[in-house]
């Protein structure tokens, strides 16, 4: 059994949200052509929500005298100060609206402890909490993630690793991510790290054509 994993396609990661990733609405029709293929190439879809409560440490307006961008702590963890975004129940925390949320069978929320960040769609930045992500793939029998979204040096790659660690056979579209790149190596370094950690790297054209 396979999964797509849809991580954090939310319109405050699009260009003109809160959290921009440049070029990150560029991932919404391959992520909708590989969904597509649901019955064929996967068996499943998830899609995970970056879901913040307001008062989310991980924002710098929570905490006082810093700013965007900027390295902080939160709870004893080395912490990115980000700009308010996905707070939930907003339209910024909402899938873009051209995805194709028809195909998703299953939707995991995160970040909603406020003291603690969760890039992971598996884990807490901590590893302390499971979303429940890792037993529901197995319940259903999944083997194999392929994972895609926003963003490469964030969301997907600690979604990637964790998955990999779990023992999915894991696979990264880089076609299908973007990346935040607050220093401009960032989205190279990622990708680097997830194929040293096992993780096949593919563009979507390589699945597609089976
Ligand atoms: C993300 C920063 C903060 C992501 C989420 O989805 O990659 N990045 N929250
Ligand atoms: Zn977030």
């Amino acid at each position: 059994m396979r999964a797509l994993i849809l991580v954090d396609i939310q319109n405050d990661f699009l260009p003109g949200g809160a959290l921009a990733v440049p070029h990150g609405d560029e991932v919404i029709s391959v992520a909708n052509n590989l969904a597509a293929k649901k019955g064929q190439l996967f068996d499943l879809v998830v899609a995970t929500q970056d879901w913040h409560p307001t008062n989310h440490g991980s924002f710098a307006s929570n905490n006082a005298g810093k700013k965007i961008g900027e390295m902080g702590e939160l709870n004893g963890l080395a912490q990115v100060m980000w700009p308010n975004h996905c707070v939930q129940n907003t339209k910024g925390a909402e899938f873009a609206s051209q995805l194709n949320v028809k195909s998703v069978d299953h939707v995991v929320r995160k970040g909603t402890d406020t003291g603690i960040d969760s890039y992971s769609g598996f884990f807490d930045n901590g590893h302390k909490k499971s979303t429940g992500l890792g037993d529901y793939l197995k319940s259903k029998g999944v083997k194999d993630v392929v994972v895609l979204g926003l963003a490469t040096d964030y969301c997907v790659k600690f979604t990637a690793l964790d998955a990999k660690q779990l023992g999915f056979n894991t696979t990264l579209v880089t076609d299908g991510s973007r990346a935040v790149n607050l220093s401009p190596d960032d989205e190279k370094k990622a990708i680097e790290e997830m194929r040293h950690a096992g993780i096949k790297i593919v563009k979507s054209a390589d699945l597609l054509k089976g």
